[in-house]
């Protein structure tokens, strides 16, 4: 652990890392009352990523993020009543209730996805730092994806031109072994992520990503770089997920034994012990730390209990342009 980690900051990554682990384990209890419908992908095992890579970044900054993104929105501070609001797919969700859980969105908080396509996100994040490059600001675009996008034409090409033209994007895979049931290397003939990064002319890191302070160091590194002008970079986290790739998954591709093995390295115990061991938390604060989370994740339940459905009138609603087509007129127009 880093010398000099201040004893607020050092509570509050354990707050953040906690309450995505409570939300989620409300959501799942959610999920089988027919309360959430749709898919519920869980980021359980997986918090130290979002919660440690999200400090490097400013409010400026923009991140796009996958469809296993509950954790990502909660760690870059959008209210938990938003996010419940928008499982339950009432008008008061961040999405207006029109995305789920999969579709996280708020351009307030520069929080672009929730992308259900695999790898869809990446292309996105490279026109965000295009955009940002054309205009001369120095800020970053961190972009979440999982290995199973390393699969994809989208990760292939958004490297590429995040290379060739020096955007400040910081790419951050999560490497969690799995994608959907297939695992990592019965997909990839090359499972080292960093070397197909170098093949790009890009400087990447591996990182441990179920310690959320290994997490912070390297990407408050990569993303200075980034913000310096300095080009792309890629982390290649290294992380699990411990419960099953959604809720409709029988999760039969991987042994008890392997599950049990991460659930040793969880990132929330560890990192307890760790905190407890310099003595920066005891049982009280521990349980402090809890009732804080336990009220917020209670207070969005009751906000998405109490939030208003869309009225039929909105139906239409942001499915249309408003605007009418312009453009040439073509000969065959009156
Ligand atoms: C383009 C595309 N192909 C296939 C799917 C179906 N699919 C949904 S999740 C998933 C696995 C993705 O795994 P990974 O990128 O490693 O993310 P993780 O679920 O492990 O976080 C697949 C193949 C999809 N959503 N989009």
């Amino acid at each position: 652990m880093p010398l000099g980690l201040e004893r607020a900051h050092a509570l509050d990554l354990l707050r953040q890392m906690v309450l995505i682990r409570r939300f989620e384990e409300q959501a799942a209890e959610l999920y089988t009352l027919g309360k959430i419908r749709g898919f519920l992908h869980l980021y359980i095992g997986e918090e130290a990523v979002a919660v440690g890579a999200m400090q490097a970044l400013t409010a400026e900054d923009a991140i796009v993020a996958t469809y296993r993104e509950h954790g990502h929105a909660l760690a870059r501070g959008i209210p938990a009543g938003s996010l419940m609001a928008e499982m339950y797919g009432k008008a008061s969700g961040c999405s207006r209730g029109r995305g789920g859980s999969m579709h996280f969105f708020d351009v307030s908080r520069r929080f672009y996805g929730g992308h259900a396509i695999v790898g869809g996100g990446l292309p996105v994040a490279v026109g965000l730092a295009l955009a940002d490059r054309m205009q001369s600001r120095a800020r970053v675009t961190a972009c979440f994806f999982g290995d199973g996008a390393v699969a994809e034409g989208e990760f292939h090409e958004s490297l590429n031109l995040a290379a060739l033209w020096t955007l400040p994007v910081l790419f951050l895979c999560e490497n969690n072994l799995y994608a959907m049931g297939t695992a990592l290397e019965r997909h990839q003939s090359q499972t080292d992520i960093r070397r197909k990064a170098e093949a790009y002319d890009l400087q990447a890191e591996a990182v441990d990503g179920m310690d959320v302070l290994a997490v912070e160091e390297a990407a408050g590194r990569a993303a200075s770089r980034v913000r310096g002008g300095r080009g792309p970079f890629l982390l290649e986290l290294r992380t699990y997920r411990f419960r099953a790739h959604s809720m409709a998954d029988p999760d039969l591709y991987r042994t008890k034994e392997e599950i049990e093995g991460w659930k040793q390295r969880d990132p929330i115990a560890r990192y307890a012990d760790r905190l407890r061991g310099r003595g920066m938390l005891d049982a009280a604060g521990l349980a402090t730390i809890e009732a804080s989370v336990a009220g917020e994740v209670g207070a969005a339940v009751a906000a998405a209990e109490a939030g208003a459905w869309e009225p039929v009138e909105d139906l239409t609603r942001d499915v249309y342009t408003p605007r009418t087509p312009s453009g040439p007129r073509m000969p065959w127009s009156s």
